[in-house]
């Protein structure tokens, strides 16, 4: 679940090792670059987390992040 908060949109990813993490970074970053709205994001091994904010917007959630944030769980669903 994505969870508001600070105006951010935030959630916790765990993969198998970090291949599967960073390839799932890897497909974040192609429709990101699509979109023209790119995530802040952190990565450790295994763990991706992800926050999402619109800085154009004062650093606020909108319609983009909400967007993004769809497509980001696609991706997922199509993995799983
Ligand atoms: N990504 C995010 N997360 N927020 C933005 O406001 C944003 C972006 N704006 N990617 C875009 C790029 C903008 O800076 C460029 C100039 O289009």
């Amino acid at each position: 679940m994505w969870k508001e908060e600070n105006d951010k949109l935030k959630k916790s990813f765990t993969f198998k090792d970090f291949n599967e993490a960073f390839g799932f970074m890897t497909r974040i970053a192609l429709i990101a670059e699509k979109m023209n709205h790119h995530p802040y994001w952190t990565n450790v091994y295994n763990q991706v987390t992800i926050e999402l904010s619109t800085h154009d917007a004062g650093n606020t959630v909108t319609a983009k992040d909400r967007q993004l944030a769809i497509a980001i769980d696609e991706l997922i669903k199509r993995e799983a």
